[in-house]
């Protein structure tokens, strides 16, 4: 599993296992299992998933997504009303509480890769920025998995 690390005071991206690794600084954010899903081109946007915890004593806000794999990737949320409609809305800032985990999963928080530069296929990876609101920035490598895949395990 690899974990990706933010750090305080820094643009300090780290992709190592957590035991027995030493850092310089205390990592604040971690970002887990992210994936996503292979694509059938690119007319469709695509979507990737991860788990994002605070270790920090603070609350870190999450501002925005960046990729060269989509012009416009955007937090949104899924819902589903009373008559069974799915929707799903654009996020503004997510805050994340100290000890607090937000999970991105299908149906719920995910990432909304609008606009792809290139379709997505399985076995490949591509890299996804998390920007907060101090400026910091953590970079995670995400595996893209087959296209009816339900998680990072399967
Ligand atoms: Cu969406």
């Amino acid at each position: 599993m690899n974990s990706i690390l933010k750090t305080l005071g820094a643009s300090v991206v780290a992709i190592a296992g957590l035991a027995g690794t030493a850092w310089a600084e205390e990592p604040t954010v971690i970002v887990e299992d992210a994936w996503s899903r292979a694509s059938i081109g690119m007319n469709r946007p695509g979507a990737a998933y991860m788990t994002i915890r605070n270790l920090g004593a603070e609350t870190e806000t999450l501002v925005g997504i960046r990729t060269d794999l989509a012009m416009m990737p955007e937090i949104h949320l899924s819902a589903t009303n009373e008559q069974g409609v799915s929707t799903m809305t654009p996020m503004g800032d997510i805050e994340i509480a100290p000890d607090e985990t937000v999970a991105l999963e299908p149906g719920e928080l995910h990432v909304m890769l609008m606009r792809l530069s290139r379709p997505m296929i399985e076995g490949e990876t591509f890299a996804l920025t998390l920007v907060f609101v101090d400026g910091d920035e953590a970079t995670v490598e995400v595996p893209i998995l087959g296209i009816a895949a339900r998680g990072p395990t399967n």
